[in-house]
């Protein structure tokens, strides 16, 4: 039986990827972790194994790896878009730091799969910005872009070099109600909802014609999930696939949510977040992934927001 280490479990996409995988795998066969405990990391205790892990240690993430014979690794620590362009030493060696540490011991324990994030963030300006498709130009122009295609990179070499099973996904922005996302670019897709209810008014920090590629939360994790368990023979990507579901601007967003919500109101303040969304792609072009491993998003804009909009209610209520 698998046994599988969720490393980063109380992010946006590990509150929702922990529970998923223990109703697949069962509750003990799912190890959540991160750095510190917090309100969802106790949630996902009760559910299952928790263990705190700062992954930078990669002796600590040996015993965590040997205490439950895991067998595979899903390494979601990130420093997202925004925050890394305040500290780009810390984002780099936070996001590849901790790449080495889990491929490295996936190397040495000869564990059977990695699931490694990378972003449409590994995509620059100079990148064919509508349907880019899988192999394009590459040239990031952020610190967070850069490590994502550097550490596309590695978990390909580490594929090639040493037969470490690597996937992974070039996710687009993820709209969720259950964790805010924290320091990306993508986040007005998040707290525009949470002000709607709230306030009935957003400043948005990108222009109002912004588009660029997202993804309900229910879709990546069907996605990463069904990637992960697609055999090896599939597979002819080791870096990270394209995957498109949703590609709007603010202002579309916002005229969605004001027919739900007729007194919300918008305002629009650009800073220097547009910059990092005007060097990323508007629309991805995902045929490979549907042709290996039959990806297909279930959510469309409406189906989103109508979801969203009932779920924040409710948590704020
Ligand atoms: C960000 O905005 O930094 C992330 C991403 C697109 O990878 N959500």
């Amino acid at each position: 039986m698998d046994k599988i280490l969720i490393i980063g479990c109380a992010g946006q996409i590990g509150s929702e990827l922990v529970p998923a995988l223990r109703k697949i795998y069962g509750n003990d066969n799912v190890i959540g972790s991160d750095i510190k405990t917090s309100p969802m990391t106790e949630e996902l205790a009760k559910g299952g194994p928790f263990e705190p892990l700062d992954v930078l240690n990669a002796a600590r993430l040996g015993e965590i790896v040997t205490k439950y014979r895991v067998t595979q690794i899903y390494h979601l620590v990130a420093v997202l878009s925004a925050l890394s362009e305040k500290d780009p030493r810390r984002a780099w060696q936070i996001n590849m730091d901790s790449l080495f540490n889990v491929l490295e011991l996936a190397r040495e324990k000869k564990l059977s799969k990695i699931f490694w994030p990378s972003s449409i963030g590994a995509f620059g300006p100079t990148t064919p910005r509508i349907a880019t498709p899988q192999m394009t130009v590459m040239e990031p122009n952020t610190v967070y872009g850069i490590s994502k295609l550097a550490g596309e990179r590695w978990v390909e070499y580490y594929w090639n070099k040493y037969s470490v099973d690597t996937r992974g996904i070039r996710y687009p922005g993820l709209i969720s109600y259950k964790t805010e996302p924290g320091g990306g670019t993508t986040d007005y897709a998040v707290d525009i909802f949470f002000e709607a209810i709230k306030s009935g008014h957003y400043k948005c920090f990108l222009k109002e014609d912004t588009h660029l590629p997202m993804m309900f939360m229910d879709d990546a994790i069907t996605g990463t999930i069904q990637l992960m368990e697609t055999g090896n023979e599939k597979l002819s990507i080791r870096s990270a696939y394209n995957l498109n579901s949703l590609s709007f601007s603010p202002s579309e967003l916002y005229e969605k949510i004001k027919k739900r919500i007729p007194h919300f109101r918008i305002e629009y303040k650009p800073d220097f977040r547009q910059g990092i969304a005007d060097s990323w792609p508007a629309s991805i072009d995902d045929s490979i992934a549907r042709k290996e491993w039959g990806w297909k998003p279930a959510y469309d804009l409406d189906k989103m927001v109508d979801i969203m909009l009932s779920e924040i209610k409710k948590k704020l209520a």
